[in-house]
């Protein structure tokens, strides 16, 4: 079984929004917002804002989304098949919930240190809008074994090649 997520960066010019997430997988680490798709979305759209909704309280206006990446581990954890969105506007102001802080990063000083590993391939694609498509293998460790990465040059050829997978 793969589990569908969403990830969502809210960016505003010359910052992004992270939060801390305090419980369940990646505990600790800085991430976007988001978490699983459930029965009652009605798509990975409706995912990406309801999760940004529950964790940092905003309600997004027109998420784009920005690229896809399959994850698989080499134990126990099933695969992710992650969504990566990209938010400008939004309504509401963010705050802290209790599943995650919400602190502005300039993008010269994202805390890649302190997220998962394979952040430093991908935001910096999302942040200068570029879409892309990838697979990543991590060990036990959290550490990379392999990986691929695509990037679209329009958003026409991302969407028609997601559409084939
Ligand atoms: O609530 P739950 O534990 O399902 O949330 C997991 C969150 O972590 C969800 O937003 C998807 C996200 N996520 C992964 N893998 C990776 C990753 O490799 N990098 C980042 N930045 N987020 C990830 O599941």
């Amino acid at each position: 079984m793969t589990r569908l997520e969403t990830v969502t960066i809210v960016y505003r010019y010359p910052r992004i929004l992270l939060g801390r997430k305090k419980k369940k997988l990646g505990a600790g680490r800085y991430n976007g917002f988001g978490g699983g798709m459930e029965s009652f979305d009605k798509s990975i759209y409706d995912t990406a804002i309801r999760e940004t909704q529950e964790e940092v309280g905003i309600t997004l206006i027109n998420p784009e989304r920005m690229g896809r990446i399959l994850f698989h581990f080499q134990c126990n954890e099933q695969d992710h098949d992650v969504h990566f969105f990209r938010a400008r506007r939004y309504l509401g102001s963010p705050k802290e919930t209790d599943e995650m802080t919400a602190e502005w990063f300039n993008i010269d000083n994202i805390p890649y240190n302190q997220m998962w590993a394979d952040d430093k391939y991908w935001l910096p694609l999302l942040i200068k809008g570029k879409k892309f498509l990838g697979e990543f293998l991590f060990n036990p460790n959290h550490k990379i074994v392999e990986h691929i990465l695509q990037t679209f040059n329009t958003r026409e050829c991302f969407e028609d090649t997601l559409a084939k997978i």
